[in-house]
Protein backbone atom coordinates (compact mmCIF):
# COMPACT_ATOMS: atom_id res chain seq x y z
CA UNK A 1 0.00 0.00 0.00
CA UNK A 2 1.21 3.40 -0.73
CA UNK A 3 0.40 7.21 0.57
CA UNK A 4 -2.72 7.53 -2.45
CA UNK A 5 -4.50 4.55 -0.65
CA UNK A 6 -4.65 6.61 2.89
CA UNK A 7 -5.04 9.67 1.78
CA UNK A 8 -8.58 10.39 2.71
CA UNK A 9 -7.82 9.50 5.40
CA UNK A 10 -5.32 11.30 6.52
CA UNK A 11 -7.02 14.51 7.07
CA UNK A 12 -3.61 16.82 8.33
CA UNK A 13 -1.98 18.05 5.61
CA UNK A 14 1.20 18.34 7.76
CA UNK A 15 1.14 14.97 8.32
CA UNK A 16 1.56 13.37 4.64
CA UNK A 17 5.13 13.53 5.11
CA UNK A 18 4.98 11.19 8.04
CA UNK A 19 4.13 7.96 6.00
CA UNK A 20 6.44 5.50 5.18
CA UNK A 21 6.60 1.72 5.07
CA UNK A 22 6.24 -0.52 8.16
CA UNK A 23 9.74 -1.73 8.19
CA UNK A 24 10.97 1.49 8.31
CA UNK A 25 8.41 2.39 10.94
CA UNK A 26 10.32 -0.77 13.39
CA UNK A 27 13.54 0.78 12.62
CA UNK A 28 12.82 3.31 14.91
CA UNK A 29 12.16 1.12 18.05
CA UNK A 30 14.94 0.23 19.97
CA UNK A 31 15.95 -2.77 21.86
CA UNK A 32 14.68 -3.19 25.29
CA UNK A 33 12.05 -0.38 24.49
CA UNK A 34 8.40 -0.41 26.32
CA UNK A 35 5.93 -0.32 23.55
CA UNK A 36 1.91 1.02 24.45
CA UNK A 37 -0.39 -0.85 22.00
CA UNK A 38 -4.07 0.33 20.80
CA UNK A 39 -6.18 -3.02 21.14
CA UNK A 40 -8.57 -4.94 23.34
CA UNK A 41 -9.15 -8.99 22.43
CA UNK A 42 -8.10 -9.40 18.79
CA UNK A 43 -9.81 -5.99 17.74
CA UNK A 44 -8.09 -2.75 17.26
CA UNK A 45 -4.33 -3.52 17.73
CA UNK A 46 -1.51 -3.21 15.24
CA UNK A 47 -0.59 -5.42 13.05
CA UNK A 48 2.06 -4.70 10.16
CA UNK A 49 4.46 -2.93 12.55
CA UNK A 50 4.64 -5.95 14.94
CA UNK A 51 5.08 -8.18 12.16
CA UNK A 52 7.99 -6.08 10.72
CA UNK A 53 9.28 -5.64 14.54
CA UNK A 54 9.52 -9.38 14.68
CA UNK A 55 11.61 -9.68 10.91
CA UNK A 56 13.73 -7.12 12.80
CA UNK A 57 14.13 -9.13 15.85
CA UNK A 58 14.76 -11.80 13.85
CA UNK A 59 17.55 -10.74 12.23
CA UNK A 60 19.43 -8.26 15.47
CA UNK A 61 17.97 -10.09 18.57
CA UNK A 62 16.78 -8.14 21.29
CA UNK A 63 13.68 -8.01 23.61
CA UNK A 64 10.83 -5.37 24.11
CA UNK A 65 8.10 -4.74 26.88
CA UNK A 66 4.73 -5.37 25.75
CA UNK A 67 2.01 -3.55 27.26
CA UNK A 68 -2.03 -3.41 25.79
CA UNK A 69 -5.35 -2.99 26.58
CA UNK A 70 -6.04 -6.49 27.15
CA UNK A 71 -5.34 -9.90 24.60
CA UNK A 72 -4.62 -9.09 21.19
CA UNK A 73 -4.55 -10.64 17.82
CA UNK A 74 -1.26 -13.15 16.87
CA UNK A 75 0.59 -10.64 14.76
CA UNK A 76 1.63 -9.06 18.62
CA UNK A 77 1.22 -11.85 20.65
CA UNK A 78 2.78 -14.39 18.97
CA UNK A 79 4.64 -13.05 16.56
CA UNK A 80 6.58 -10.87 18.76
CA UNK A 81 7.05 -14.57 21.41
CA UNK A 82 8.12 -16.97 18.32
CA UNK A 83 11.14 -14.61 17.57
CA UNK A 84 12.01 -14.66 21.59
CA UNK A 85 11.19 -11.31 21.80
CA UNK A 86 9.33 -10.48 24.73
CA UNK A 87 10.58 -9.50 27.37
CA UNK A 88 7.15 -8.33 29.67
CA UNK A 89 3.82 -8.35 29.11
CA UNK A 90 0.56 -7.11 30.38
CA UNK A 91 -2.32 -6.57 31.54
CA UNK A 92 -4.26 -9.76 30.01
CA UNK A 93 -3.53 -12.16 27.27
CA UNK A 94 -5.14 -15.55 25.46
CA UNK A 95 -3.09 -16.75 22.74
CA UNK A 96 -1.92 -20.33 22.84
CA UNK A 97 2.09 -19.59 22.16
CA UNK A 98 2.14 -16.47 24.75
CA UNK A 99 0.52 -18.39 27.02
CA UNK A 100 3.51 -20.93 27.06
CA UNK A 101 5.89 -18.74 26.88
CA UNK A 102 4.49 -17.15 30.29
CA UNK A 103 4.19 -20.65 32.01
CA UNK A 104 8.00 -21.80 30.85
CA UNK A 105 9.36 -18.59 32.79
CA UNK A 106 10.36 -17.15 29.10
CA UNK A 107 7.55 -13.87 29.28
CA UNK A 108 7.21 -12.31 32.62
CA UNK A 109 3.51 -11.82 33.05
CA UNK A 110 1.80 -9.16 34.93
CA UNK A 111 -2.03 -10.24 35.42
CA UNK A 112 -4.03 -6.86 36.68
CA UNK A 113 -7.42 -5.70 36.97
CA UNK A 114 -7.94 -3.98 33.75
CA UNK A 115 -9.01 -0.57 35.39
CA UNK A 116 -6.19 -0.15 36.74
CA UNK A 117 -3.83 0.03 34.07
CA UNK A 118 -4.09 3.84 33.03
CA UNK A 119 -3.49 5.25 36.51
CA UNK A 120 -0.27 2.94 36.73
CA UNK A 121 1.14 3.38 33.72
CA UNK A 122 0.35 7.21 34.16
CA UNK A 123 2.50 7.45 37.58
CA UNK A 124 5.02 5.54 36.03
CA UNK A 125 5.42 1.74 37.76
CA UNK A 126 6.37 0.78 34.80
CA UNK A 127 8.83 2.97 33.67
CA UNK A 128 8.68 4.91 30.52
CA UNK A 129 6.90 4.27 27.66
CA UNK A 130 9.10 4.85 24.98
CA UNK A 131 6.40 3.55 22.08
CA UNK A 132 2.90 4.09 21.08
CA UNK A 133 1.52 1.73 17.93
CA UNK A 134 -1.88 2.67 17.59
CA UNK A 135 -4.63 1.57 14.90
CA UNK A 136 -6.53 4.41 13.37
CA UNK A 137 -8.97 4.62 10.95
CA UNK A 138 -8.82 7.79 10.05
CA UNK A 139 -6.09 11.10 11.18
CA UNK A 140 -8.32 14.32 12.16
CA UNK A 141 -7.62 18.22 10.39
CA UNK A 142 -6.04 18.58 13.71
CA UNK A 143 -3.46 15.80 13.72
CA UNK A 144 -6.05 13.62 16.27
CA UNK A 145 -6.86 10.25 15.87
CA UNK A 146 -10.13 8.17 15.18
CA UNK A 147 -9.73 4.78 16.71
CA UNK A 148 -10.78 1.55 15.08
CA UNK A 149 -12.88 -1.69 16.67
CA UNK A 150 -11.61 -1.02 20.23
CA UNK A 151 -10.50 2.01 22.64
CA UNK A 152 -8.51 0.05 25.18
CA UNK A 153 -5.24 2.12 26.82
CA UNK A 154 -5.16 3.82 23.58
CA UNK A 155 -5.83 7.30 24.99
CA UNK A 156 -3.04 7.14 27.86
CA UNK A 157 -0.23 5.20 25.74
CA UNK A 158 -0.46 8.11 22.64
CA UNK A 159 -0.79 10.87 25.94
CA UNK A 160 2.48 8.70 27.61
CA UNK A 161 4.67 8.05 25.43
CA UNK A 162 7.88 9.50 23.88
CA UNK A 163 7.33 8.68 20.54
CA UNK A 164 3.76 7.49 18.64
CA UNK A 165 3.80 5.08 15.49
CA UNK A 166 0.35 5.27 13.85
CA UNK A 167 -0.87 2.54 11.94
CA UNK A 168 -3.73 3.46 9.64
CA UNK A 169 -6.01 0.59 8.81
CA UNK A 170 -8.44 0.66 5.34
CA UNK A 171 -10.12 -2.78 6.46
CA UNK A 172 -11.36 -0.88 8.94
CA UNK A 173 -15.05 1.06 8.07
CA UNK A 174 -14.58 4.99 8.46
CA UNK A 175 -18.06 4.99 9.63
CA UNK A 176 -16.16 3.51 12.84
CA UNK A 177 -15.55 7.37 13.87
CA UNK A 178 -18.19 8.87 15.90
CA UNK A 179 -18.76 5.53 17.92
CA UNK A 180 -16.05 6.20 20.82
CA UNK A 181 -16.02 8.59 23.32
CA UNK A 182 -12.51 8.93 24.98
CA UNK A 183 -11.99 10.68 28.60
CA UNK A 184 -9.70 10.64 30.79
CA UNK A 185 -9.47 11.25 34.56
CA UNK A 186 -6.56 13.02 36.25
CA UNK A 187 -4.44 11.24 39.10
CA UNK A 188 -5.75 11.62 42.55
CA UNK A 189 -6.03 14.25 43.96
CA UNK A 190 -7.12 16.11 40.98
CA UNK A 191 -9.74 13.42 39.78
CA UNK A 192 -13.51 15.07 39.22
CA UNK A 193 -16.44 12.87 39.62
CA UNK A 194 -16.76 10.91 36.07
CA UNK A 195 -20.16 12.11 34.75
CA UNK A 196 -21.49 9.21 33.16
CA UNK A 197 -25.36 8.53 34.60
CA UNK A 198 -26.37 6.57 32.06
CA UNK A 199 -24.82 3.43 29.73
CA UNK A 200 -24.98 5.77 26.71
CA UNK A 201 -24.17 8.88 28.27
CA UNK A 202 -21.53 10.78 26.44
CA UNK A 203 -18.35 13.15 28.83
CA UNK A 204 -15.55 13.22 26.07
CA UNK A 205 -14.15 13.60 22.28
CA UNK A 206 -14.53 10.77 19.52
CA UNK A 207 -10.56 10.76 19.05
CA UNK A 208 -7.65 10.79 20.73
CA UNK A 209 -6.24 13.95 20.93
CA UNK A 210 -2.57 13.97 20.64
CA UNK A 211 0.84 15.73 20.34
CA UNK A 212 1.50 15.92 16.74
CA UNK A 213 4.78 16.56 17.33
CA UNK A 214 5.57 12.74 18.70
CA UNK A 215 4.10 11.52 15.62
CA UNK A 216 7.09 9.80 14.08
CA UNK A 217 5.29 7.51 11.29
CA UNK A 218 2.35 6.80 9.64
CA UNK A 219 1.75 2.94 8.28
CA UNK A 220 -1.21 2.27 5.74
CA UNK A 221 -2.15 -1.23 5.83
CA UNK A 222 -5.07 -3.15 5.35
CA UNK A 223 -4.66 -6.47 7.62
CA UNK A 224 -7.55 -7.41 9.03
CA UNK A 225 -8.82 -8.54 12.61
CA UNK A 226 -8.17 -11.74 13.69
CA UNK A 227 -10.71 -12.19 16.08
CA UNK A 228 -11.61 -15.80 17.13
CA UNK A 229 -14.92 -18.34 17.02
CA UNK A 230 -17.07 -19.07 19.90
CA UNK A 231 -17.91 -22.90 20.51
CA UNK A 232 -21.26 -23.53 19.03
CA UNK A 233 -23.94 -22.58 21.94
CA UNK A 234 -24.12 -26.39 23.81
CA UNK A 235 -26.79 -27.79 25.94
CA UNK A 236 -25.39 -26.68 29.51
CA UNK A 237 -24.62 -23.11 28.39
CA UNK A 238 -28.10 -22.76 27.01
CA UNK A 239 -29.16 -24.38 30.95
CA UNK A 240 -27.17 -22.03 32.64
CA UNK A 241 -29.02 -19.09 30.36
CA UNK A 242 -32.21 -20.45 31.76
CA UNK A 243 -31.47 -20.83 34.95
CA UNK A 244 -30.17 -16.65 34.75
CA UNK A 245 -33.49 -15.98 32.90
CA UNK A 246 -35.60 -17.29 36.06
CA UNK A 247 -33.43 -16.04 38.63
CA UNK A 248 -33.47 -12.42 37.38
CA UNK A 249 -37.67 -12.97 36.61
CA UNK A 250 -37.77 -13.93 40.32
CA UNK A 251 -35.49 -10.55 40.98
CA UNK A 252 -37.82 -8.42 39.43
CA UNK A 253 -40.93 -10.08 41.04
CA UNK A 254 -39.55 -9.77 44.60
CA UNK A 255 -39.54 -5.95 43.49
CA UNK A 256 -35.82 -6.06 43.49
CA UNK A 257 -34.92 -5.21 39.99
CA UNK A 258 -36.83 -2.71 37.57
CA UNK A 259 -38.32 -4.93 34.26
CA UNK A 260 -35.74 -3.84 31.88
CA UNK A 261 -33.21 -5.07 34.67
CA UNK A 262 -29.83 -2.65 35.43
CA UNK A 263 -27.10 -2.37 33.17
CA UNK A 264 -25.42 -5.85 32.10
CA UNK A 265 -21.82 -6.30 32.12
CA UNK A 266 -20.77 -9.71 30.68
CA UNK A 267 -17.17 -11.23 30.71
CA UNK A 268 -14.94 -13.34 27.75
CA UNK A 269 -15.37 -16.71 26.41
CA UNK A 270 -17.89 -19.27 24.83
CA UNK A 271 -20.39 -19.19 28.27
CA UNK A 272 -20.91 -15.63 28.93
CA UNK A 273 -21.27 -14.83 25.13
CA UNK A 274 -24.19 -18.34 25.00
CA UNK A 275 -25.86 -16.92 28.20
CA UNK A 276 -25.92 -13.41 26.61
CA UNK A 277 -27.50 -14.38 23.36
CA UNK A 278 -30.11 -16.86 25.57
CA UNK A 279 -31.59 -13.24 26.83
CA UNK A 280 -32.87 -13.04 23.18
CA UNK A 281 -35.39 -15.16 23.99
CA UNK A 282 -36.23 -14.03 27.56
CA UNK A 283 -39.12 -11.81 28.37
CA UNK A 284 -37.16 -8.61 29.28
CA UNK A 285 -37.28 -5.37 27.04
CA UNK A 286 -35.35 -2.51 26.52
CA UNK A 287 -31.79 -3.85 28.31
CA UNK A 288 -28.77 -1.92 28.34
CA UNK A 289 -25.34 -2.99 28.55
CA UNK A 290 -22.18 -1.05 30.31
CA UNK A 291 -19.32 -3.91 29.57
CA UNK A 292 -16.12 -4.48 27.90
CA UNK A 293 -16.61 -6.79 25.48
CA UNK A 294 -19.19 -6.57 22.93
CA UNK A 295 -19.96 -10.06 21.17
CA UNK A 296 -21.76 -11.59 19.27
CA UNK A 297 -24.69 -12.02 21.59
CA UNK A 298 -25.23 -8.06 22.12
CA UNK A 299 -25.86 -8.04 17.70
CA UNK A 300 -28.57 -10.71 18.41
CA UNK A 301 -29.95 -8.81 21.09
CA UNK A 302 -29.99 -5.32 19.46
CA UNK A 303 -31.35 -7.07 15.85
CA UNK A 304 -34.27 -8.35 18.29
CA UNK A 305 -34.82 -4.74 19.37
CA UNK A 306 -34.03 -5.45 23.10
CA UNK A 307 -31.03 -3.92 23.39
CA UNK A 308 -31.40 -0.04 23.55
CA UNK A 309 -27.65 0.98 24.20
CA UNK A 310 -24.42 -1.16 24.86
CA UNK A 311 -21.45 0.65 26.53
CA UNK A 312 -17.78 -0.94 25.85
CA UNK A 313 -14.54 -0.60 25.14
CA UNK A 314 -14.42 -3.69 22.49
CA UNK A 315 -15.87 -5.18 19.88
CA UNK A 316 -15.27 -8.69 20.06
CA UNK A 317 -17.17 -10.45 17.53
CA UNK A 318 -16.59 -14.35 15.97
CA UNK A 319 -15.40 -13.60 12.44
CA UNK A 320 -18.93 -14.20 11.29
CA UNK A 321 -20.07 -11.19 13.96
CA UNK A 322 -17.35 -9.28 12.65
CA UNK A 323 -18.97 -9.09 9.12
CA UNK A 324 -22.07 -8.79 10.60
CA UNK A 325 -21.24 -5.58 12.40
CA UNK A 326 -19.61 -4.11 9.23
CA UNK A 327 -22.71 -4.57 6.99
CA UNK A 328 -24.85 -3.21 9.47
CA UNK A 329 -22.61 -0.50 10.95
CA UNK A 330 -24.95 2.34 9.80
CA UNK A 331 -27.81 1.03 12.66
CA UNK A 332 -25.58 -0.69 15.56
CA UNK A 333 -23.03 2.50 15.64
CA UNK A 334 -25.88 4.81 17.57
CA UNK A 335 -26.32 1.92 20.27
CA UNK A 336 -22.91 1.06 20.78
CA UNK A 337 -20.39 3.34 22.55
CA UNK A 338 -16.81 2.41 22.97
CA UNK A 339 -15.18 3.86 25.95
CA UNK A 340 -11.26 3.80 27.06
CA UNK A 341 -11.11 1.23 29.84
CA UNK A 342 -10.44 3.17 32.74
CA UNK A 343 -13.82 3.94 31.96
CA UNK A 344 -15.64 1.19 31.04
CA UNK A 345 -14.20 -0.60 33.83
CA UNK A 346 -14.46 1.88 36.35
CA UNK A 347 -15.28 1.23 39.61
CA UNK A 348 -17.49 4.18 40.46
CA UNK A 349 -19.67 3.79 37.44
CA UNK A 350 -20.12 0.53 37.83
CA UNK A 351 -20.98 1.27 41.56
CA UNK A 352 -23.67 4.31 40.26
CA UNK A 353 -25.37 2.37 37.45
CA UNK A 354 -25.72 -1.13 39.72
CA UNK A 355 -24.16 -3.01 36.52
CA UNK A 356 -25.39 -6.60 36.52
CA UNK A 357 -21.95 -8.22 36.89
CA UNK A 358 -21.58 -11.82 35.27
CA UNK A 359 -18.36 -13.66 34.39
CA UNK A 360 -16.67 -17.32 34.13
CA UNK A 361 -15.03 -19.24 36.83
CA UNK A 362 -12.48 -21.61 36.18
CA UNK A 363 -13.19 -23.66 39.54
CA UNK A 364 -14.28 -22.42 42.93
CA UNK A 365 -14.41 -23.54 46.14
CA UNK A 366 -17.49 -24.65 48.47
CA UNK A 367 -17.41 -21.07 50.40
CA UNK A 368 -17.64 -19.39 47.18
CA UNK A 369 -14.33 -18.37 46.67
CA UNK A 370 -13.48 -18.15 43.01
CA UNK A 371 -10.43 -19.25 40.62
CA UNK A 372 -10.70 -17.26 37.11
CA UNK A 373 -6.89 -17.65 36.14
CA UNK A 374 -4.88 -20.67 37.17
CA UNK A 375 -4.98 -24.29 36.32
CA UNK A 376 -4.76 -26.35 39.01
CA UNK A 377 -3.64 -23.27 41.07
CA UNK A 378 -0.24 -22.67 39.20
CA UNK A 379 -0.49 -22.73 35.59
CA UNK A 380 -1.63 -19.07 33.84
CA UNK A 381 -4.71 -19.14 31.60
CA UNK A 382 -5.78 -15.72 30.82
CA UNK A 383 -5.89 -14.04 33.15
CA UNK A 384 -8.27 -11.68 35.89
CA UNK A 385 -9.08 -9.29 33.31
CA UNK A 386 -11.87 -7.26 33.79
CA UNK A 387 -13.69 -9.77 35.86
CA UNK A 388 -13.06 -8.26 38.97
CA UNK A 389 -13.63 -4.42 37.87
CA UNK A 390 -17.04 -6.04 37.70
CA UNK A 391 -17.40 -8.48 40.11
CA UNK A 392 -16.22 -6.47 43.61
CA UNK A 393 -18.16 -3.42 42.23
CA UNK A 394 -21.30 -4.52 40.81
CA UNK A 395 -25.04 -4.84 42.72
CA UNK A 396 -25.20 -8.20 41.81
CA UNK A 397 -22.57 -10.38 41.13
CA UNK A 398 -22.67 -13.39 39.20
CA UNK A 399 -20.65 -16.31 38.08
CA UNK A 400 -20.88 -19.18 35.92
CA UNK A 401 -19.53 -22.78 35.72
CA UNK A 402 -19.60 -25.85 34.28
CA UNK A 403 -19.86 -28.53 37.08
CA UNK A 404 -17.78 -30.56 35.71
CA UNK A 405 -14.56 -30.17 33.43
CA UNK A 406 -12.25 -31.99 31.29
CA UNK A 407 -15.09 -35.13 30.75
CA UNK A 408 -15.73 -35.12 34.17
CA UNK A 409 -12.64 -35.73 35.67
CA UNK A 410 -11.99 -32.38 37.48
CA UNK A 411 -15.21 -31.00 39.76
CA UNK A 412 -15.17 -27.29 39.20
CA UNK A 413 -16.20 -27.09 42.65
CA UNK A 414 -13.49 -28.16 45.32
CA UNK A 415 -13.19 -27.99 48.74
CA UNK A 416 -10.40 -25.37 48.21
CA UNK A 417 -9.78 -23.22 45.69
CA UNK A 418 -6.11 -23.48 44.06
CA UNK A 419 -5.83 -19.65 43.77
CA UNK A 420 -8.12 -16.87 44.34
CA UNK A 421 -9.15 -14.21 42.30
CA UNK A 422 -12.81 -12.84 43.65
CA UNK A 423 -13.30 -14.03 46.89
CA UNK A 424 -16.70 -14.38 48.71
CA UNK A 425 -16.92 -11.13 49.63
CA UNK A 426 -16.97 -10.41 46.44
CA UNK A 427 -19.53 -13.00 44.39
CA UNK A 428 -23.56 -13.29 45.12
CA UNK A 429 -24.66 -15.96 43.13
CA UNK A 430 -23.18 -18.86 41.40
CA UNK A 431 -24.63 -20.76 38.35
CA UNK A 432 -24.09 -24.15 36.71
CA UNK A 433 -25.40 -26.25 34.26
CA UNK A 434 -27.35 -27.52 37.45
CA UNK A 435 -28.62 -24.51 38.94
CA UNK A 436 -28.24 -21.77 40.73
CA UNK A 437 -26.96 -21.12 44.33
CA UNK A 438 -28.09 -17.49 45.52
CA UNK A 439 -25.79 -16.86 48.85
CA UNK A 440 -27.07 -13.18 49.64
CA UNK A 441 -27.10 -12.68 53.04
CA UNK A 442 -25.67 -16.40 54.43
CA UNK A 443 -23.06 -17.38 56.41
CA UNK A 444 -20.08 -19.68 55.09
CA UNK A 445 -21.91 -22.83 56.54
CA UNK A 446 -25.03 -22.18 55.01
CA UNK A 447 -23.44 -20.95 51.74
CA UNK A 448 -21.34 -24.14 51.16
CA UNK A 449 -24.35 -26.78 51.51
CA UNK A 450 -26.07 -24.46 49.02
CA UNK A 451 -23.61 -24.18 46.90
CA UNK A 452 -23.00 -28.38 47.24
CA UNK A 453 -26.98 -29.31 46.69
CA UNK A 454 -27.70 -26.65 44.03
CA UNK A 455 -24.74 -26.46 41.65
CA UNK A 456 -22.35 -29.27 42.18
CA UNK A 457 -22.42 -32.59 39.83
CA UNK A 458 -23.55 -35.92 41.25
CA UNK A 459 -20.61 -37.80 40.47
CA UNK A 460 -18.76 -35.23 43.39
CA UNK A 461 -21.95 -34.28 45.73
CA UNK A 462 -21.70 -36.52 48.12
CA UNK A 463 -17.23 -36.82 48.52
CA UNK A 464 -18.30 -32.68 49.57
CA UNK A 465 -20.60 -32.66 52.17
CA UNK A 466 -18.53 -35.86 53.59
CA UNK A 467 -15.92 -33.08 53.50
CA UNK A 468 -18.02 -30.36 55.23
CA UNK A 469 -19.54 -32.25 57.39
CA UNK A 470 -15.84 -33.58 58.90
CA UNK A 471 -14.58 -30.42 58.30
CA UNK A 472 -17.04 -28.93 60.86
CA UNK A 473 -16.45 -31.29 63.32
CA UNK A 474 -12.67 -30.98 63.38
CA UNK A 475 -12.37 -27.49 63.53
CA UNK A 476 -15.07 -27.32 65.93
CA UNK A 477 -17.36 -25.51 63.86
CA UNK A 478 -15.70 -22.62 63.24
CA UNK A 479 -16.02 -19.64 61.41
CA UNK A 480 -15.15 -21.37 58.01
CA UNK A 481 -14.32 -25.31 58.79
CA UNK A 482 -10.87 -26.80 56.52
CA UNK A 483 -8.67 -29.80 56.25
CA UNK A 484 -6.62 -28.25 54.21
CA UNK A 485 -4.24 -31.19 54.00
CA UNK A 486 -7.03 -32.91 52.33
CA UNK A 487 -8.76 -30.29 50.34
CA UNK A 488 -5.55 -30.30 48.48
CA UNK A 489 -5.65 -34.32 48.30
CA UNK A 490 -7.79 -33.09 44.95
CA UNK A 491 -5.09 -31.88 43.07
CA UNK A 492 -2.84 -34.53 44.39
CA UNK A 493 -5.24 -37.04 42.96
CA UNK A 494 -5.68 -35.60 39.64
CA UNK A 495 -2.19 -35.44 39.10
CA UNK A 496 -1.56 -38.80 39.97
CA UNK A 497 -4.92 -40.83 38.18
CA UNK A 498 -6.31 -38.05 36.25
CA UNK A 499 -9.53 -37.83 37.58
CA UNK A 500 -10.72 -36.00 41.02
CA UNK A 501 -12.42 -39.44 42.09
CA UNK A 502 -12.32 -41.38 44.55
O1 LIG B 1 -10.11 -26.06 28.25
O2 LIG B 1 -9.94 -25.14 25.99
O3 LIG B 1 -8.53 -27.10 26.72
O4 LIG B 1 -11.03 -27.37 26.38
O5 LIG B 1 -10.76 -24.23 30.59
O6 LIG B 1 -13.26 -23.44 29.46
O7 LIG B 1 -15.67 -23.96 29.51
O8 LIG B 1 -14.60 -23.21 27.30
O9 LIG B 1 -14.96 -21.64 29.26
O10 LIG B 1 -14.34 -20.17 27.21
O11 LIG B 1 -16.00 -19.51 29.00
O12 LIG B 1 -13.52 -19.61 29.50
C1 LIG B 1 -12.52 -18.68 32.96
C2 LIG B 1 -11.03 -19.24 31.04
C3 LIG B 1 -13.53 -19.59 30.89
C4 LIG B 1 -12.60 -17.27 30.85
C5 LIG B 1 -12.40 -18.70 31.44
C6 LIG B 1 -10.86 -25.63 30.95
C7 LIG B 1 -11.83 -26.17 29.92
C8 LIG B 1 -11.34 -25.46 28.67
C9 LIG B 1 -12.05 -23.00 28.94
P1 LIG B 1 -9.88 -26.46 26.72
P2 LIG B 1 -14.67 -23.13 28.77
P3 LIG B 1 -14.76 -20.20 28.63
C10 LIG B 1 -13.81 -9.63 31.20
C11 LIG B 1 -13.97 -10.86 31.85
C12 LIG B 1 -11.13 -14.55 33.14
C13 LIG B 1 -11.20 -13.19 32.53
C14 LIG B 1 -12.56 -12.64 32.54
C15 LIG B 1 -11.59 -16.27 31.41
C16 LIG B 1 -10.97 -24.07 29.19
O13 LIG B 1 -13.88 -16.81 31.14
O14 LIG B 1 -10.47 -16.15 30.93
O15 LIG B 1 -13.51 -13.16 33.09
N1 LIG B 1 -11.98 -15.52 32.46
N2 LIG B 1 -12.68 -11.52 31.93
O16 LIG B 1 -11.73 -27.57 29.85
C17 LIG B 1 -8.98 -27.08 34.71
C18 LIG B 1 -10.99 -26.51 35.77
C19 LIG B 1 -11.50 -26.09 34.50
C20 LIG B 1 -10.65 -26.19 33.39
C21 LIG B 1 -12.59 -25.33 32.77
N3 LIG B 1 -11.73 -26.45 36.89
N4 LIG B 1 -9.73 -26.99 35.83
N5 LIG B 1 -9.40 -26.67 33.48
N6 LIG B 1 -11.37 -25.71 32.33
N7 LIG B 1 -12.68 -25.55 34.09
C22 LIG B 1 -13.27 -9.74 29.74
C23 LIG B 1 -11.86 -9.28 29.56
O17 LIG B 1 -11.20 -9.01 30.46
C24 LIG B 1 -11.33 -9.14 28.17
Amino acid sequence: MDINDIRDRIRCEALLGKVMTAEEAAAMINPNDHIGISGFTPSGYPKAVPLALEQRIREEHFKIDLWTGASVGPEADQSLVECDGMNRRFPYQTNSVLRKAINSGKVHYIDMHLSHVAQQVRTGFFGELDVAIIEVCAITEDGNLVPTTALGNSPVYATQAKKIIVEVNTSQPLELEGMHDIYQPANPPHRKPIPIEAAGDRIGTTYIEVDTDKIVAIVPTDITDKTRPFAPIGDDARAMSGHLIEFLSNEIKQGRLPESLLPLQSGVGNVANAVISGLVDSPYENLTVYTEVIQDGMFDLIDAGKLLMASGTSLSPSPDGLKRFYAGIKDYRDKIVLRPQEISNNPEVIRRLGVIAMNTALEMDIYGNVNSTHVTGTKMMNGIGGSGDFARNGSLSIFFTNSVAKGGDISCIVPFASHIDHSEHDVHVYVSELGVADVRGLSPKERARVIINNIVHPDYRDMLLDYLKRAEQKCGFSQTPHMLDEAMEWYTRFNETGSMKK
